[in-house]
């Protein structure tokens, strides 16, 4: 053992232990195998093994399409072939190494240099990051496990919890995230070598969602030296890491893992597009295989054409001219945010209280007087023309009375966010 920047010695992690039954029993395909051998083998070898279709059957030929900043992606007929085609279940291999190289420059991963079985950071790609989510909750809750996240937070999260039977237990968080002292709390319910202790914590650590907090760096470090003394791994998953408006941007969970117990969901979602699908599980090697196994048992790979679309974008572009895109996009949500909260200060001040963002896309809205905003929104909002989601959506226990409402900037014009909040005043008004 050898210390390295936390306070405790670097452990050797046994990932076995984390793995539900379900994933340790996931094999890697046969025919997966044969495909590889193929791949190793002189051009003299007539395969009759693959079982992928004859692409010269597609109708489709070749694609230009156009880009707003750079040249256009053009699929030749070669490409096109390809794009059609099966491919590896853990992503095509150039989007893998540009992500890859992108994420070390991003993050510089202390893992990066560790040898596979000590938890060397791997990615894959996913349909976006839900897939990775969902399949890393699959490989790590079992019914019965106690999981901490800090609540409110993404229903799509507690969607793909809920259903393991686990039990879900808060982790009370502020304007700034999970607070570490409240997780000692809780984490005190457990001795650090009780067998029942929680494997598993999740947390949005950049402008979460419903409530924008975004985590210091000093609480990710207390955070991830807790989750050390419990053996814990965290689920990072940041999808709004690149709408943060201000910079030098936040240390990550990941660029502090001297021990190789982060897993890290990113998402292209916000910044090149929603419906491509296009998300990435980082983590240690262990553990992305299995993600991975649980991809080649489903859905097999996302989309070889949207990979290739998205991965000739990234190399046309570089690092810098993917930066460049990221910029445009934080410039654009930062001038919606001020325009959101400049709104909130012209109609709702003394109606209701907020923080806010630093990152993402949401404002919290804590309304004044009442006691539960669902009836409000399903009954009344409608008929003022204003929407916005009851905080009730964002709990463990969404039974359970909320004063929150969740408003997003990213849609609405100013102009319109102006008028919502004119609406959502007069609504508090006669309401409370
Ligand atoms: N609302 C999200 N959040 C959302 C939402 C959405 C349709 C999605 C956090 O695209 P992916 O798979 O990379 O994003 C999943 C994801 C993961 N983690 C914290 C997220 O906020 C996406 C989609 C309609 C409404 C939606 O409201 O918040």
């Amino acid at each position: 053992m050898s210390v390295v920047r936390g306070s405790l010695p670097t452990r050797n992690m046994n990932y076995a232990r984390f793995l539900t039954a379900v994933s340790a029993a996931r094999k890697p395909s046969p025919i997966r195998m044969l495909t590889e051998l193929q791949q190793r083998s002189p051009p003299s070898l007539i395969s009759l093994a693959g079982g992928a279709p004859n692409p010269d059957t597609f109708p489709f030929e070749s694609a230009v399409i156009k880009v707003k900043n750079g040249p256009a992606v053009t699929f030749s007929q070669a490409t096109m072939k390809r794009a059609l085609q099966y491919s590896a279940s853990n992503g095509i291999p150039e989007l893998l190494t540009w992500m890859k190289n992108l994420q070390k420059d991003l993050h510089n991963p202390p893992t990066a240099a560790y040898s596979p079985e000590k938890g060397q950071m791997d990615m894959c790609v996913t349909t976006g990051s839900q897939e990775g989510l969902c399949k890393v909750f699959e490989m790590l809750v079992n019914p019965g496990d106690d999981v901490l996240l800090d609540s409110p937070t993404y229903p799509g999260t507690l969607a793909a919890l809920q259903p393991l039977g686990c039990n879900i237990v808060n982790v009370p968080s502020d304007q700034h995230g999970m607070i570490p002292a409240a997780l000692k709390e809780v984490l005190s319910r457990w001795d650090p070598s009780d067998s029942r202790r929680p494997k598993v914590l999740y947390t949005i650590p950049n402008g979460g969602n419903p409530t924008g907090a975004s985590m210091t760096a000093q609480r990710k470090k207390e955070v991830y030296e807790l989750a050390r003394i419990y053996d814990m791994l965290i689920i990072e998953d940041d999808p709004y890491y690149f709408l943060q408006f201000d910079k030098p941007w936040a240390p990550t969970f990941l660029s502090m893992d001297v021990d190789g117990r982060i897993i890290r969901t990113d998402s292209f979602s916000k910044i090149l597009s929603s419906g491509l699908r296009i998300g990435f599980v980082t983590g240690p090697k262990p553990l992305v295989e299995r993600v991975v196994l649980h991809i080649q048992a489903s859905t097999m790979h996302t989309s070889t054409f949207t990979q290739l679309m998205v991965s000739q974008v990234l190399h046309s572009w570089g690092q810098e001219g993917f930066l460049q895109q990221i910029d445009r996009v934080i410039e654009f949500y930062r001038k919606q945010r001020d325009a959101m909260v400049s709104s909130a200060h012209k109609w709702l001040t003394g109606l209701a209280k907020w923080h806010a963002p630093s990152a993402g896309m949401f404002l919290w809205l804590e309304l004044t007087g009442i006691r539960d905003t669902r009836q409000l929104i399903v009954e009344k909002a409608l008929e003022k023309e204003v929407l916005l989601v009851p905080g009730d959506v964002f709990l463990i226990n969404s039974d359970e009375p909320c004063p929150y409402v969740r408003a997003a900037f990213s849609l609405a014009t100013p102009e319109q966010i102006d008028e919502a909040f004119r609406r959502l005043a007069n609504l508090i008004r006669e309401a409370a």
